[in-house]
């Protein structure tokens, strides 16, 4: 289903005289407020194909009904979005899962929504149906090297698929690790696996990113392979140029500094994506923004600094991707609240006072320094995302109007209530 910009429009004027007050409030005190909307108009976030169906834990899965039964119909639920929020313009495919059929196809119809082939995924870490070698005990870390052969082969067929559809990037994350002690050499797994990173490299396009994506731990729980960005960096600097760390939020241990992690990786120019979602004890995997706004704030500003300095375009120079998952909310609401909590964290940290900061450090005062952060988070910046929407053609309050529109009744109309979305 669609939903028609008229019907954006009327429910947006009967919103528009309090967001008009609430615009002219937020906007006071803001040097150059065309130039901060353009930024925002920009931003765009990729949605993973695989986020569309209610996640599962190890334990259920309770599908909401209504999910998107194959690539098409996933398309068109971004599409949804993207028409809402006008911010979701991309999907990240995730191979197997998401196989596209008919290429031309599916890649018209993401034209039709305005959408782009982000970061293409590829799935080493469970045994898909007819698969002739197990991933049990790993993939590109594998001791045996028929398993390392057939992992990197698959990578290879994903950058295929992606390269029809227009993408430019490859996320690899592997789940290679151990259990126990003892249960792996870990030099030996590093060797293994660079060496079949190597291979998948030698397949990429010149115009291609790859993005080593680390985890702490789970599924293995004593060693994971690529376990931590400075892992990661180790890959990416043997790889090449055209390798990069991207950082999960939910992949560290917990209270990692990952502001500093990302200032890290941008000062060095390796840091090439981003997996946004929120956690309260491990890899959660909650709605981004929902524990830790003010942790989702300081990486904003990190990224911004970062990207400053180097001159990067915030909108197309990294990968920005929600990789979230969840068992209890419908997914496309879930989708809204993430993108408005990036959009929020995004524009508090571009209104922080950046000379000021550098004043403040330079003297070692740091109580102005933390006031200065402060001012900008404890800013209500969203009437500001919403005149960005508003220009953008999006809508003011893009939840209410899933809500009123009923969209997920008239979904499970379409597609029925058993449906279940391909994805874990
Ligand atoms: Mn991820």
């Amino acid at each position: 289903m669609q939903i028609e910009k008229n019907k954006i429009d009327s429910y947006n004027d009967a919103l528009l005289k309090e967001h008009q007050r609430k615009f002219d409030f937020a906007k006071a005190g803001i040097n150059d407020i065309e130039s901060l909307l353009q930024k925002l108009i920009n931003f765009q976030v990729a949605i993973p194909s695989w986020a569309l169906g209610t996640g599962g834990t190890r334990f259920a899965r309770f599908s909401g009904g209504g999910e998107p039964g194959n690539l098409e119909e996933k398309i068109e639920d971004i599409g949804l979005l993207h028409a809402l929020n006008k911010s979701s313009g991309a999907i990240s495919l995730h191979i197997p899962w998401d196989i596209p059929e008919d290429t031309a196809n599916i890649k018209a119809l993401a034209a039709q929504s305005g959408i782009l082939f982000d970061a293409m995924n590829s799935n080493t870490f469970q045994d898909q149906q007819g698969q002739e070698l197990s991933y049990k005990f790993g993939s590109m870390q594998h001791v045996n090297k028929a398993i390392r052969k057939q992992a990197i082969e698959h990578n290879i067929e994903v950058i295929k698929y992606g390269i029809e559809l227009g993408s430019k990037s490859l996320t690899v994350w592997l789940s290679d690790g151990s259990c126990f002690p003892g249960q792996l050499n870990f030099r030996q797994a590093f060797q293994n696996t660079l060496e079949s990173l190597q291979e998948v490299y030698a397949a990429l396009p010149s115009d291609w990113k790859m993005f080593v994506e680390y985890k702490a731990y789970e599924p293995n729980f004593y060693s994971t392979t690529v376990g931590d960005w400075g892992q990661s960096l180790l890959y990416a600097n043997k790889l090449g140029d055209k390798a990069f760390t991207l950082v999960d939020l939910g992949h560290h241990l917990p209270n990692a500094n990952i502001e500093q992690i990302v200032s890290l990786l941008l000062m060095e120019g390796k840091l090439g994506g981003f997996h946004f979602n929120d956690s309260k004890y491990g890899d959660d995997d909650l709605t981004v923004g929902s524990i830790k706004p003010y942790q989702l704030f300081l990486i904003f500003n990190e990224l911004i600094d970062g990207m400053d300095a180097s001159g990067m375009n915030h909108t197309t120079d990294l990968g920005w991707m929600i990789d979230a998952s969840h068992n209890v909310k419908d997914p496309l609401e879930d989708l809204l609240q993430s993108v408005e909590a990036i959009m929020i964290a995004y524009t508090q940290a571009l209104l922080i006072d950046r000379k000021k900061l550098i004043d403040a450090q330079n003297n070692n005062d740091v109580v102005t320094a933390q006031e200065i952060l402060q001012n900008a988070f404890r800013t209500d910046v969203r009437a500001l995302v919403a005149e960005a929407r508003l220009k953008s053609g999006g809508a003011l309050n893009p939840l209410s109007v899933y809500r009123m529109e009923n969209i997920r009744n008239e979904l499970i109309k379409a597609r029925g209530s058993k449906t279940v979305a391909t994805g874990l």
